[in-house]
């Protein structure tokens, strides 16, 4: 594919590179178009669906071959960026006023933030088993906390080293041994970036860095100016008292780590000119740790903060505020690296969203909870202003994860709720029995803390969420919640761990034949 000739004539090196990445971006953008105008004027049944991926792909490889010399070169490079337990509102980018997270704030300034971005679970090994499969978690047999990835599995670095990327993750992986040797390079020391940097070569990489913040435990001081207690923001589901705003500054001061680090990687990637053809891609696996978020399928469980940053393509200050699921961000990076993603993931490329923020997203998106240091069969729904929430497992209150249920928020609330001190709203994590079935209206509610499931007013919107909740169920093969059960390891009343196995064994007599 030719693109004419560069008007070199007269033009110092440096501005012919940048006319000529001007023309390359134009092209981009021009492809990109082509791509949207195609996805909006048309609809595919399924007998299209395989004609689609082509021309997707072929499109796609016109765009990576197009961009000057060596297809090599001019492949994007990826670096995913994923925090862990960190809640959506807590960035200064997300409308927190307080939280100092400067570099990631940037970085959405700079490129594309996704506002209504969902994950496909709340918890953490299933929530990064699933974006790297392309797979809900019940479709790839790691739906529990802890489950490792099966042998069979195959996630992004597999397809991508197909394409000749090199591959590696620092830090956290949480995805177990089938998972990891899957990468090419891996390290436990967050230094490590620039040693993955320099053995990439001339390849283009792919790097998941799974940072360990903001997860618990916390220290003190471990950041030059703690953020103040007196001025942190106390989500209404929790006490706001001295030893939950205590907790949640350090919470806050152990985003601001990670913020940090992240600014490091960025002066790195810039001192070798790499960012303007790096896709950088910035969420969170789960919520906060805080009692009714992560482990909950609330919005303060399963929405995330997405950024997306791509200088290339993607252009400065775009906001999509249509929903978007991670089960998109496998065939985004397999897309963006030319490689056509596989049928058996679930999600679709969101290339055409990054280059043209108009593009319509989701109607809906589905999350689940599985078992979690309680079990639960939890499925969840949600429109751009309704949350329909299915629960199997209703004599019990919620189960909270155990590093939660330890904490100081966790003991505040309960103390109070002993003592009939809560509003109703924070005391609903207690209640028990459960309904089966919850509603929640996002718009006037966006806390959740008023089922609307028994209001006659909203029968037809629970309807239609229910049978929709029903066919997703159906056409991803979700298991039943009588199919199986895990014996819980935490108490749901006293929040006590008392059994220290990872993922206790099914319960024999829950099995199916
Ligand atoms: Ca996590």
């Amino acid at each position: 594919m030719s693109f004419g000739p560069l008007e070199q004539d007269n033009l110092t090196s440096d501005q012919f590179i940048l006319k000529g990445k001007h023309v390359v971006k134009t092209i981009q953008m021009n492809i990109f178009q082509h791509i949207n105008t195609f996805n909006a004027e048309f609809t595919f049944p399924g007998s299209i669906k395989m004609a689609r991926r082509i021309l997707y792909s072929l499109l796609i490889y016109l765009l990576l071959a197009g961009c000057t010399a060596g297809e090599e070169q001019t492949k994007p490079n990826v670096i995913v960026l994923i925090a862990d337990d960190a809640g959506y509102q807590d960035f200064g980018c997300y409308g927190n006023p307080y939280i100092r997270t400067p570099h990631i704030d940037r970085l959405a300034a700079g490129g594309l933030r996704a506002d209504n971005a969902f994950l496909t679970s709340p918890q953490c090994s299933p929530s990064r088993i699933s974006i790297l499969t392309g797979k809900y978690p019940h479709q790839t047999g790691a739906e529990d906390l802890h489950a490792p990835l099966p042998a069979t599995e195959r996630i992004i670095p597999t397809y991508l080293k197909q394409a000749g990327y090199f591959t590696g993750y620092l830090l956290k992986g949480h995805f177990g041994p089938y998972g990891e040797e899957q990468f090419d390079w891996y390290s436990r020391d967050l230094n490590d970036f620039t040693v993955f940097l320099d053995q990439s070569g001339e390849h283009p990489f792919f790097l998941w860095v799974g940072f360990t913040d903001p997860h618990r435990p916390y220290d003190k001081g471990v950041i030059a100016e703690p953020h103040s207690p007196e001025k942190v923001i106390v989500p209404p589901y929790l006490l706001d008292d001295r030893a939950t705003r205590s907790d949640l500054a350090d919470y806050y001061d152990h985003i601001t780590r990670m913020d940090n680090q992240i600014g490091q990687y960025i002066d790195i990637l810039r001192e070798r000119a790499l960012m303007e053809n790096t896709l950088l891609i910035f969420f969170s696996d789960n919520g906060a740790p805080f009692p009714r978020a992560k482990g909950t399928l609330y919005d303060s469980g399963i929405k995330t903060p997405m950024i997306f940053h791509w200088p290339s393509v993607i252009g400065e200050g775009y906001v999509y505020r249509d929903l978007v699921s991670v089960i998109d961000l496998a065939p985004t990076i397999l897309a963006a690296a030319g490689v056509e993603p596989p049928q058996i993931m679930e999600g679709r490329s969101l290339l055409n969203i990054l280059s043209d923020p108009s593009v319509t997203g989701r109607k809906f998106v589905y999350s689940e909870r599985n078992w979690h240091n309680c079990d639960e069969h939890m499925r969840s729904i949600r429109s751009e202003r309704y949350k329909f929430i299915s629960n199997a497992y209703i004599g019990f209150p919620h189960g909270t994860p155990a590093d939660i249920s330890a904490s100081p928020s966790w003991k505040s609330l309960r103390e109070a709720y002993d003592t009939g001190m809560l509003s109703p709203g924070q005391a609903l994590l207690f209640k028990a029995p459960r309904l089966p079935e919850e509603l929640y209206d996002l718009e006037n509610d966006p806390y959740e803390l008023q089922n609307l499931i028994t209001d006659p007013r909203y029968t037809e919107i629970a309807h239609e969420l229910r049978e929709n909740l029903a066919l997703w169920r159906a056409a991803t093969g979700d298991f039943s919640a009588e199919e199986r059960r895990r014996p819980d390891n935490t108490d749901r009343y006293s929040g006590i761990k008392f059994d220290q196995k990872k993922l206790p064994p099914f319960l024999p007599d829950s099995l199916s034949d």
